[in-house]
């Protein structure tokens, strides 16, 4: 059946079948036969925690695989989850006291998702491994989720940089939504698809002084794109669309044909006539999104990714890229039995609409609740203070076997460390993206704030190697002026981002487009003592010397590239029939 069979559209028959008649009718593969709205949303439950001391709490995480229903009208579907529940369980706590979550791997021995034996970590280490990055926090780098601290079931086996799976938080940071997921080497990718993601909120004093929605009305929304067979069990590619002789192979981009809210396929919430305040994340692989409301009604935007902002910031659509967090505002005081569909700014039938206010609960009791014009201090990190400015490129490039292959400054992740901050400096690094498209980057362990971004040639700096910047400085967007964790680095540009590296030890830095960071788009980050002498010199400019080898891949590859990933891209926006 090609009809849609949206409540919205159903005619009077449709409407008359009974959930038995529509689950037969129903294809998990084919979005077009999924009705929507269906199920309502889910909020992930708080977790509390095994123990408690004065001023910390201890958890215990078990990674477990489940059965989980998507939809009603979906057979159940297996997945991995922490504590067998995807979203995971919701981790909270005050800012300054401590958590210890021991994370226990529960998980079957073998990987459900096709693994790629060729790229970074993946060669001679076991099919299920895990490691947990606690995504926006700054934390010892022991308990950072280094990809190569990875552990096996019951620590069989653990990678090189392991040293112990009970993980050490100490908050010391802005009131923020965090998120923890999966982050182990060569296969992130595919566990964070598999489930393992959960939400981590860290809150103060002086944030309920500022009287925002709270409660129940305050909501954490994972927003993620997922793809299933006809069975129900969650679908991601073994190939690319384009000949590899790597079988299963990594893809340069999953883009799913479904959207998923808290673990539900297109669900509905029920609101009452008021302010709510959504904790927005894009959990999803590669799929940015661009958040619109389908009565074309303002929100506001109080919070970045790093906690909240100086100012709340007014927007009809807000765009978020993989790992990004939005804390925004929706008053619906005015839209008392009135249906509002959150939309995804594209041409998509199904991937277009994410979830749907029904405004139809009375209201409880007046909404005292505000939006106020100050929210927090925002300190600028000011330019000035720099001491260092690093230029970084973002390459397409191919590899032994004809797939693109994207890097960060023309390195793989197991080439030596060149990204070595001194403690308690001040940086500013340029990302010189040569690529046909924008990377979401993010840096462990610091927030930072974006500068600018300066377009630029690219074509002069492949014959070149020398930027000539094309146009002037374009600040950043008004929603961007916070603390961030992840910056859109867009093509063509320069964009300059400013952080403050106040801890030593081992991180990464990396695109959060998770099929580019898995190959090999992640690179080292090590934040090293004072007196620690860098071996390599790192003078601005000095990484735009490619050699005449990387200018010509440069030049072949960013067409080629261009054309082989418009051409995914399109096949699978391309609605099945
Ligand atoms: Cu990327």
């Amino acid at each position: 059946m090609s009809k849609h069979l949206d409540h919205e559209t159903n005619d009077a028959n449709e409407s008359k079948k009974t959930p038995m008649e529509l689950t037969k009718e129903v294809d998990p593969a084919k979005p077009d036969t999924i009705p929507k709205f269906v199920d309502e949303l889910t909020i992930p439950p708080v977790l509390t925690p095994k123990a408690r001391d004065r001023n910390k709490s201890f958890y215990e995480i078990e990674m477990k695989a489940a059965m989980h229903r998507f939809h009603s009208y979906f057979p159940r579907t297996f997945l991995w989850g922490y504590e067998g529940i995807s979203p995971g369980p919701t981790i909270t706590t005050m800012r300054d006291e401590a958590v210890v979550v021991k994370w226990v791997n529960k998980l079957p021995l073998r990987h459900f998702l096709p693994i790629d034996r060729t790229i970074h970590g993946t060669k001679d280490t076991p099919e299920v491994r895990t490691v947990v990055h606690l995504h926006g926090a700054a934390v010892d780098s022991d308990s950072d989720g280094h990809p190569d601290a990875w552990f096996t079931r019951g620590l069989r086996a653990t990678g090189y940089k392991f040293t112990s799976n009970i993980y050490h938080y100490t908050n010391h940071q802005q009131a923020a939504t965090l998120w923890y997921h999966d982050h182990a080497i060569g296969i992130t990718r595919l566990n964070v698809y598999a489930g393992l993601a959960g939400f981590y909120i860290i809150r103060d004093r002086l944030e309920p002084r500022l009287n925002l929605p709270s409660g129940e009305y305050e909501i954490p929304l994972m927003i993620q794109d997922k793809s299933f067979n006809s069975d129900g069990s969650l679908f991601y590619p073994s190939q690319p669309p384009f000949p590899t002789p790597v079988n299963p192979s990594v893809v340069p981009a999953f883009l799913g044909n479904t959207i998923v809210v808290n673990g539900k396929v297109w669900p509905h919430f029920k609101v009452e006539p008021r302010k709510y305040r959504f904790r927005i994340l894009n959990a999803s692989n590669t799929r940015s999104y661009t958040l619109k409301l389908s009565n074309d009604q303002s929100f506001y935007q109080i919070g970045t990714d790093g906690g909240l902002m100086s100012h709340p910031v007014e927007l009809k659509s807000l765009n978020l890229d993989p790992a990004e967090r939005a804390d925004i505002i929706i008053d619906f005081s005015k839209n008392y039995k009135e249906s509002i569909t959150l939309i995804n700014d594209v041409q998509d039938p199904n991937t277009s609409r994410v979830m749907e206010f029904r405004v139809m609960v009375p209201l409880k009791c007046k909404d005292t609740s505000e939006i106020p014009e100050d929210l927090y201090h925002v300190e600028p990190i000011m330019p000035e203070m720099a001491t260092r400015s690093r230029f970084l490129t973002l390459d397409a490039s191919t590899d032994r076997f004809g797939r693109p292959l994207l890097l960060l400054n023309n390195r793989m992740w197991h080439d030596p460390v060149t990204e070595k901050p001194r403690v308690d400096s001040i940086e500013i690094w340029n990302l010189v993206n040569l690529t046909a498209f924008p990377h979401p980057i993010h840096l462990h362990l610091v927030q930072f704030q974006i500068l600018d971004r300066i377009p630029f040639d690219v074509a002069h700096y492949n014959a070149t190697g020398k930027i000539k910047y094309t146009g002037d400085p374009i600040p950043p967007l008004a929603n961007e002026k916070g603390w961030k964790d992840v910056v859109r680095a867009t093509a063509g540009h320069v964009t300059r981002i400013i952080s403050h590296f106040k801890q030593t030890g081992d991180y990464v830095w990396h695109c959060h487009i998770l099929e580019h960071e898995d190959y090999d788009m992640m690179r080292p980050l090590q934040v090293v003592s004072g007196l620690c002498t860098e071996t390599e010199d790192e003078a601005p400019h000095d990484s735009h010397k490619t050699s005449e080898f990387n200018t010509f891949l440069h030049l072949i590859d960013d067409k080629v590239m261009e054309k082989i990933l418009l051409k995914i891209i399109s096949n699978l926006l391309t609605p099945s029939s």
